[in-house]
């Protein structure tokens, strides 16, 4: 017999498949449909890595069993191809964005094609592309005419090596996620969607995604860091000034002994004649300038303030004199950049008033204790952080903290000095760039009428051709260069007016990109709206866990501004979501060009096969689990199909009527298990699942047809090319895609009890209850325990052990 040779088989079915048009999904809606997807790849000039289709060879099983189980699958790809690499790249070699990326593209695409998968490829999308990106402006504009999109100067992040801004969610640790510089803060005019209008929905409705993993919604929810609590106002004595601070301790407020504002705090120049000390805390105001909100705000750092002289609050409650200092742990924007601190139960003022020598305040107690101890924790550092009872506080003592926030903010908005406020760690979403390969912001600058959007007719407004790709580094984006592109006229009143020059951020294309894939060539709405009725939801969404998130949050807040504009049906995008663990390289480390240990699926391809590839990544280990490559798993892969292919031999028609019930239990058992392991994504077990299979059915002389067949439909999602072959070679005329799913009887996959007899030279002794297919070791086992048995061996010799399977054990002995 010829040997399994991959090479052969898997470009003759890829061809196949492709003619006969296999994945091209249909949007008859008489079937239910099944919407899997993958979040799409940045085209990098690195090509793939074999970590990277991991999640495509689950999504692809995952498609292929849905086809099989009935239903209409959405399975697409495409590119998500705008961004800083293809620009850094134009730079340096002075081609366009665009080549570099096409080039790309296309590798990327014959990495994935080898691999067999099922992409419709008649949907593929490309963020780049003017007829794509002509929608990602049409929802800029809705938001900006919702007054969602709005220019701003607030300090922002800006990477002095980059020369762009970022957004909070582009730093790590406070550095530019990309090249590591240490960020600086600068005022600069920009582009921001109000996302903060949405922090509500998108916290809640977390609730109504079961099918979400926890971990994720978890890393949601403290991103949003939604945190009730109040505004208080505090008089500046001899000034008609305040100082208005965000608390969430408001039990606290007779412990306030000092107040702390941030750098940037807009007080401190409208006091600037007043303190005293002016000089020496512009000197501080400078340092601070510079350091990242992470680093400011890091607990285990040391505190720096200063105080301003010359002017004190006055806390509300009790008319006590507070000093006032500014400190760069307080940060600008959360709350209102200003904090009562209380140093007798914040770790970080305790801190800063033992630095500086400031009363500490005991207010709150511990339930049961007495306040001589809780001064006794303070001299150990140990700060009561906890919500207590109440004491030194006036006509609040005795109370719980609970008790006098509810108490305390009443009185201070009868006062009219207070409120109760929710603040969010969230903010609103630094929506420009200053660099060229983006999305151009479709707006114009009129000193009439002001910024008026592009009309949609007009749209896309494409990215006029420059020659120099670099960023001007005054904060310009290089189309700021393109005179006869900037200068256009209002659309509004006729009059010479500017076209803005920033660009969008690469998440802009990625935040609605699963809608077009539903209707991606209409060229009158972004989506027909009844298309979208049907194949939305995402079903499922497979991708990887650096996106919980950035992406995950922008395309939630995009698809439920579009469902508040009425372009889609539902208000959440995706159903079900999971992530992928990451592969590692064989050493353990990530793979990396630094380390000199990435492995190009292509050659892996080319060596054991598209099907072993695919087998051995969901052998692994758990799905998401991050697992290190090794070549030895790959090669026990492909062993596994080798066999698989050499069991061809025993098949014989069925007409000769085999019976063989306990291969077929073992399937029945095989094809619950398979069926449920790939809903559950737990591929791992269900190959081995499959292998038993296969090393039973090698153990057979000959196999049924049928039997044989089922099997290869339950191998088909994971090794296509090797079951198609397999399958046309029992002379099938049609796809094994076509087949339907095995169903299993539920009877048949349950253990049978029987009861098995042990004799002693023939006679019967004892009797057990066992699982009918149980083995003979096992068997004798249990029977050499039993008194009833125990007694007949005394002081005589087994010579002999006879099994008969499924009936009885006949221990010979002299
Ligand atoms: C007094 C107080 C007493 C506080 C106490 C805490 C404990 P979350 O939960 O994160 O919202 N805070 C407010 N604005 C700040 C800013 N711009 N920079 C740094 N810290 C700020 O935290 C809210 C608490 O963080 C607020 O409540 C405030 O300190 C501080 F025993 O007020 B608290
Ligand atoms: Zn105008």
């Amino acid at each position: 017999m010829e040997k399994y040779n991959h090479k052969k088989i898997e470009k003759k079915w890829q061809n196949y498949w492709e003619k006969e048009k296999l994945y091209q999904t249909s949007d008859n809606q008489d079937k239910p449909k099944y919407y899997i997807l993958d979040m799409f790849p940045y085209p990098s000039g690195a090509g793939l890595h074999v970590g990277h289709p991991k999640g495509y060879i689950a999504t692809d099983i995952f498609a292929r069993t849905k086809m099989m189980q009935g239903y209409n699958v959405l399975h697409p790809m495409g590119w998500d191809a705008f961004g800083l690499p293809a620009e850094n790249y134009a730079i340096q070699n002075k081609t366009h964005p665009k080549l570099t990326n096409e080039k790309n593209i296309r590798t990327f695409k014959s990495q994935l094609e080898k691999l067999g998968f099922t992409y419709d490829w008649g949907r593929e999308i490309n963020t780049t592309d003017p007829e794509y990106y002509k929608w990602t402006q049409w929802v800029f504009i809705k938001m900006f005419e919702k007054g969602l999109a709005y220019e701003s100067n607030e300090p922002v992040n800006w990477c002095p090596s980059c020369k762009t801004v970022l957004s909070n969610e582009d730093l790590e640790d406070g550095k530019c996620e990309r090249c590591n510089s240490e960020v600086e803060r600068k005022p600069m005019r920009q582009w921001v969607l109000k996302i903060t209008d949405y922090a509500d929905r998108l916290l809640n409705d977390l609730e109504k995604l079961p099918d979400w993993e926890e971990s994720i919604k978890e890393m949601q929810r403290n991103w949003i860091g939604r945190s009730e609590g109040a505004e208080v106002e505090f008089r500046i004595m001899n000034y008609e000034l305040q100082i208005k601070v965000f608390t969430t301790r408001l039990d606290t407020l007779f412990g306030v002994t000092f107040m702390v504002i941030a750098p940037e705090h807009k007080l401190i120049q409208d006091l600037k004649k007043e303190i005293k000390n002016y000089n020496e805390v512009e000197k501080y105001l400078n340092i601070a300038k510079n350091k990242s909100d992470l680093e400011r705000t890091d607990l285990n750092k040391e505190k720096t303030g200063i105080k301003l002289d010359g002017v004190v609050a006055i806390n509300p409650v009790n008319q006590e004199k507070i000093p006032i200092f500014v400190a760069d742990y307080v940060i600008i924007n959360y709350g209102t950049g200003a904090i009562m601190a209380v140093p007798g139960h914040d770790k970080r003022d305790f801190e800063f008033a033992k630095k500086y020598n400031i009363e500490i305040k005991q207010v709150v107690s511990e339930v049961n204790k007495k306040n001589q101890n809780n001064n006794l924790k303070l001299k150990n550092n140990k700060i009561f952080a906890e919500d207590g009872i109440l004491i030194n506080s006036g006509e609040y003592n005795n109370l719980t903290s609970e008790e006098a926030r509810e108490k305390i903010i009443n009185w201070l908005e009868e006062k009219k000095i207070g409120k109760k406020a929710v603040n969010y760690k969230l903010k609103d979403w630094v929506f420009s760039r200053q660099r060229y390969w983006g999305e151009p912001i479709p707006i114009v600058h009129c000193e009439e009428c002001g910024n008026v959007a592009v009309p949609y007719d007009k749209l896309p407004l494409k990215l006029p051709e420059v020659k120099n790709y670099k960023p001007t580094g005054t904060g310009e984006s290089p189309l700021a260069n393109i005179k006869d592109w900037v200068n256009t006229i209002c659309p509004k009143c006729g009059k010479s007016a500017k076209r803005e020059t920033n660009t969008m951020p690469q998440w802009a294309g990625s935040s609605w990109y699963y809608l077009r894939y539903i209707d991606p060539h209409n060229e009158k709405k972004i989506v027909d709206k009844n298309k979208e009725k049907y194949w939305s939801s995402v079903d499922f969404y497979v991708g990887g866990a650096e996106h919980a998130t950035r992406h995950l949050i922008y395309a939630r807040f995009w698809h439920k501004f579009l469902y508040d504009i009425g372009v889609v049906n539902y208000n959440e995008p995706f159903t079900r979501l999971q992530h992928v663990g990451l592969i590692l390289a064989e050493d353990g480390r990530k793979m990396s060009k630094r380390w000199n240990n990435v492995i190009n699926p292509d050659e892996i391809v080319e060596k054991y096969g598209a099907d072993a590839m695919r087998v051995y990544e969901m052998f692994m280990g758990p799905f998401s689990q991050p697992c290190a490559w090794s070549t030895n798993g790959l090669i026990g892969a492909r062993r596994f199909l080798d066999n698989v292919y050499k069991i061809k031999l025993k098949i014989k028609n069925q007409e000769l009527k085999i019976k063989n019930q306990e291969l077929e239990n073992l399937l029945h058992k095989t094809i619950k298990k398979v069926t449920e392991d790939i809903e559950n994504f737990k591929f791992n077990t269900a190959i081995s699942t499959l292998m038993i299979m296969v090393n039973k059915i090698g153990e057979q002389k000959i196999i049924s047809n049928i039997h044989y067949s089922l099997f290869i439909i339950l191998l088909s999602p994971f090794a296509p090319h090797l079951a198609e072959e397999l399958w046309f070679d029992l002379g099938n005329k049609e796809s094994i895609f076509k087949q339907n799913w095995p169903k299993y009887d539920l009877e048949l996959t349950k253990d049978k009890i029987i009861n098995l007899v042990i004799q002693v030279n023939g006679k019967l002794r004892d009797a057990i209850e066992v699982v009918a297919d149980i083995r003979e070791e096992d068997v004798k086992k249990i029977a050499l325990k039993s008194e009833k048995i125990k007694k007949w061996l005394i002081g005589k010799e087994v010579v002999k052990i006879i099994f008969v399977k499924g009936k009885l054990l006949n221990i010979v002995i002299k």
